[in-house]
């Protein structure tokens, strides 16, 4: 490595068109963990056995774009630690020491749904005694209470009821922006969009203007599954597929809407599968580049139709990996704890990932599918989860703006 390699640049926030309040674009820092990291990756190499993996191994090193073929490889390895120094380095790379949380919310305005998707034990028909619905104040009291915490972002997801119009997803918005417009309103996921598109017979490009009027500044990465026909069949046969799912970001990133996206696995998706499903959002991120963060999702399967098994910290681990190493062109991987469990979000923060999404306060989608992770975490506790994975905790906000940094 040579001098000028020496210091490190981390970029943040891809997205400032609000103007919210980020310190700084950029940081510049003296980075020895790259020089170690890269020659602690090539010791790793000349000790790898595998050809295919020392093959792949040596494309990282050198900067150059995985293949699908690569990312199967990678799967129906079980070289997990080799795996994640591979992807430790990526994300250094990117991220530098930096580990992100967000103080935020996330409300799950009603479980009624109209997709009944099998894998999900949230959602719920109109007529089962489990239905509620939160009234416009209990949800203003929310988003009231969080930003009296200083909280920044409320993530809002839930089912699909059939009586709700577009104005009710508007409204809430609208009602949430004006009463709180320093709030960050990252709501409704590419199922919701997609479904006031069609029960009002207008385009995705009308429906998220008129979102983005009323205050929608992001889009979360939810309802995106799996995007294998075959596989969605089974566990999500009614909702958007795969191509409104992309066509919705698409439409978004356009109109300057920056989106997450996710991916649900653990299911009964092969690994064939997963990949062609990053295969497909690392297409769309060459092609609009808005999108801010992936974030796996593993399938808990308690009290759903669908059943199985829960997934194991392995495959939990090598999947946030193999995405940090084969979604080159996203800025960030998410371990979110709530599916991951806060010891396996943990150590993803050394295997890619560098983001443990926020304190999030209550949470009720993967709860209701059995997670044993608490419903909210406290800001010093995300500090400490940070720190002693001997990472540097930073605050942000939703387009990952720099909100304060706990050296
Ligand atoms: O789309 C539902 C998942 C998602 C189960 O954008 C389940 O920053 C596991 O997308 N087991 C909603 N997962 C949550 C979501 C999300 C979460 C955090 C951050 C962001 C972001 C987005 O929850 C659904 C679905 O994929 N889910 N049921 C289950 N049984």
């Amino acid at each position: 490595m040579q001098g000028a390699e020496l210091f490190h640049e981390v970029n943040f926030n891809s997205h400032t068109s609000k103007g919210n309040g980020g310190l700084k674009n950029s940081l510049r820092f003296e980075a020895p963990w790259l020089i170690l990291k890269s020659m602690e990756l090539e010791t790793l190499l000349k000790a790898q056995k595998n050809v295919s993996l020392r093959r792949i191994g040596e494309k990282v090193l050198e900067g150059k774009r995985l293949s699908p073929e690569d990312a199967l490889t990678l799967f129906n390895s079980n070289e997990l630690a080799y795996i994640g120094a591979l992807a430790e380095y990526v994300n250094r790379q990117k991220n530098g020491m930096f580990a992100y949380f967000v103080v935020n919310r996330q409300i799950n305005p009603t479980n009624i749904c109209v997709y009944q998707c099998n894998f999900c034990a949230f959602g719920v028909l109109k007529s089962d005694p489990r239905a509620y619905e939160m009234s416009l104040e209990e949800i203003l009291e929310k988003v009231e209470e969080t930003y009296q915490q200083g909280g920044r972002e409320v993530h809002i997801v839930g089912g699909v009821p059939p009586h709700w119009k577009v104005e009710d997803y508007v409204g809430l918005v609208r009602e949430i922006k004006s009463r709180f417009p320093q709030m960050v309103v990252k709501a409704w996921t590419a199922i919701e969009i997609h479904h006031m598109a069609k029960i009002s017979k207008r385009s995705y490009e009308d429906i998220l203007k008129e979102l983005k009027d009323a205050g929608l500044d992001a889009i979360p990465g939810g309802g995106a599954e799996i995007f294998s026909e075959r596989a969605r069949k089974i566990i999500a046969p009614y909702k958007a597929n795969a191509e409104e799912y992309l066509e919705v970001h698409r439409t978004a990133h356009k109109l300057g809407i920056p989106s997450n996206a996710t991916m649900l696995y653990g299911h009964v998706e092969t690994y064939e599968e997963r990949v062609e499903h990053m295969l497909r959002l690392r297409e769309l991120q060459d092609e609009t580049g808005g999108f801010q963060v992936f974030i796996p999702l593993a399938y808990w399967p308690e009290g759903t139709r669908l059943g199985g098994k829960r997934t194991s910290s392995v495959d939990d681990l090598k999947t946030i990996a193999i995405s940090r190493l084969f979604l080159d062109n996203f800025p960030h991987i998410k371990a979110y704890w709530i599916t991951l469990g806060e010891k396996i979000a943990q150590i993803a923060l050394n295997m890619g990932a560098d983001d443990l999404d926020g304190t999030i306060e209550e949470e009720r989608i993967v709860h209701s599918a059995g997670t044993t992770s608490p419903y909210k975490q406290s800001k010093e506790k995300l500090i400490n989860l940070i720190r002693s994975a001997g990472k540097i905790p930073v605050e942000r906000d939703t387009f990952y703006n720099i909100v304060a940094i706990y050296p």
